[in-house]
């Protein structure tokens, strides 16, 4: 199982997104934003051989650009900057975001040619959302 890349995946279903934001710490206006947006994420290969994970949707635009195992400067979605570092485990992308401000948040993006499944964690809090391949 290896990752998939220029594929692109819209959001399908989503469970627990909501307390996740509020364990972030993210207020009621972001939150309800972020509820209603179905983001597009796709991974690509750039030029000199870095990885690239796009997130286009009505709440807000995004991409960060790394290297595997190496530590990135991030700013989050909500505006959190954080350290952030990148694993491949086969066909996942293991995504470790780290600030002295807020409690560490892994995420795990599973790529699947039929979805593409991501699990985000905060403390003892669990996200699942799903994305499907955009036709
Ligand atoms: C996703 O890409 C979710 C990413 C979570 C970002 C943190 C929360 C954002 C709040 C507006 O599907």
């Amino acid at each position: 199982m290896s990752l998939i890349f220029d594929k692109k995946y819209k959001l399908d279903t989503s469970e627990n997104f909501d307390e996740y934001m509020k364990a972030l710490g993210v207020g009621l206006v972001k939150r309800t934003l972020g509820n209603s947006a179905s983001p597009v994420v796709e991974l690509t290969k750039t030029k000199d051989g870095k990885l690239a994970l796009s997130s286009i949707s009505t709440m807000k635009n995004s991409v960060i650009v790394f290297s595997l195992d190496e530590e990135f400067d991030e700013e989050t979605l909500d505006g959190r900057k954080v350290k952030s570092i990148i694993h491949q485990d086969g066909n996942k992308l293991v995504h470790v975001q780290k600030s002295d401000k807020h409690s560490e948040t892994t995420i795990v993006r599973e790529f699947n040619p039929d979805e593409l499944k991501m699990i985000l964690t905060i403390d003892k809090i669990t996200c699942t959302r799903i994305y499907k391949p955009v036709d």
